[in-house]
């Protein structure tokens, strides 16, 4: 059987233990431009049907086919209302090969494998998230994520979130709660102010917040788990805040279904079950053959 190990993009026990200890981690430098082209050539081409649907429905007369990634979504909805935006979802989820192939990156699942083992279900809840400039929705409210699955016995999941542009505190970085991981699932509501429906913890756990933003720059990663308390700020800049998080966790665990299909992304003791790109897009969680 060939092996998949590679030592070099393992863990090393410190990165563990951080984890461990601060309930995220985060990575620098893991992925190379090379790893970021599927989804990059994903999103561009969702952008481009966008501008084209725009065109043609008359809401804008230019394409902006000049500007570069990071800007064109930003020019495309510039001064116009948050409902054409959020008229394609503040969070994507489609079913492209791009995101297929990026979901299987060997470097992202080296790095999962480091704290859940070799058997790896690669979650149905996944997301790119566009953040467009002045979009009041762009702001995600502190919460965990479990409470989104509340009722799963799916433990750990683990948050890979991974920023396709430069990230800060002007355009809405990754903020976490460190050494909130072990905390069981906070009381929560649905947030009213941006019509999002976001979850939100409640008010009353938040005293004593510490807050942490992460910047990052593609090419990093951050780990967390779906206990840990996160947040992000509005896009303040004038580019958009393009980035994926995405979910994996150990094949004995409940692959929660009822979000779709998730699919099989990495096993040792099964390696022919790992569902290929096809699978994925026919959404079998494995290769049955
Ligand atoms: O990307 C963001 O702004 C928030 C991400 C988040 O809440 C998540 O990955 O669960």
């Amino acid at each position: 059987m060939e092996t998949i190990l590679n030592a070099s993009r393992y863990l090393t026990e410190e990165q563990a233990e951080f984890y461990r200890v601060e309930g995220y981690l985060v990575l620098k430098g893991i992925l190379d431009d090379a790893d970021m082209a599927p989804i990059r050539e994903a999103l561009m081409d969702k952008v481009s049907r966008i501008a084209d649907e725009l065109l043609e429905a008359g809401i804008v007369d230019d394409l902006m086919e000049d500007a570069p990634f990071e800007k064109r979504l930003a020019h495309l909805f510039k001064g116009r209302p948050d409902s054409d935006f959020l008229k394609y979802g503040r969070g994507w989820r489609d079913r492209h090969p791009g995101c297929y192939e990026f979901m299987s990156n060997p470097k992202i699942l080296d790095a999962v494998e480091s704290l859940i083992g070799p058997e790896i279900f690669c979650s149905p809840v996944y997301n790119v998230r566009p953040k467009v400039p002045g979009v009041a929705a762009g702001a995600v409210p502190w919460h965990q994520d479990k409470s989104y699955w509340p009722e799963s016995n799916a433990n750990p999941v683990i948050t890979v979130w991974i920023p396709l542009v430069e990230t800060n505190d002007e355009n809405g970085c990754l903020m976490v709660w460190p050494r909130t991981q072990h905390t069981k699932l906070l009381s929560y509501h649905h947030e009213t102010i941006t019509s999002t429906k976001y979850l939100e913890i409640d008010e009353k756990h938040l005293a004593g917040k510490k807050e942490l933003s992460l910047p990052v720059k593609p090419g990093d990663m951050i780990l967390f788990n779906d206990r840990c308390i996160h947040a992000s700020g509005p896009n303040n800049s004038d580019g958009v805040r393009w980035s994926m998080d995405l979910r994996y966790q150990p094949t004995d665990q409940d692959p929660m279904p009822e979000r779709g299909a998730g699919f099989l992304a990495r096993s040792l003791i099964h390696p022919e079950r790992v569902a290929t790109r096809e699978d994925w897009i026919a959404e079998r969680p494995e290769h049955d053959e």
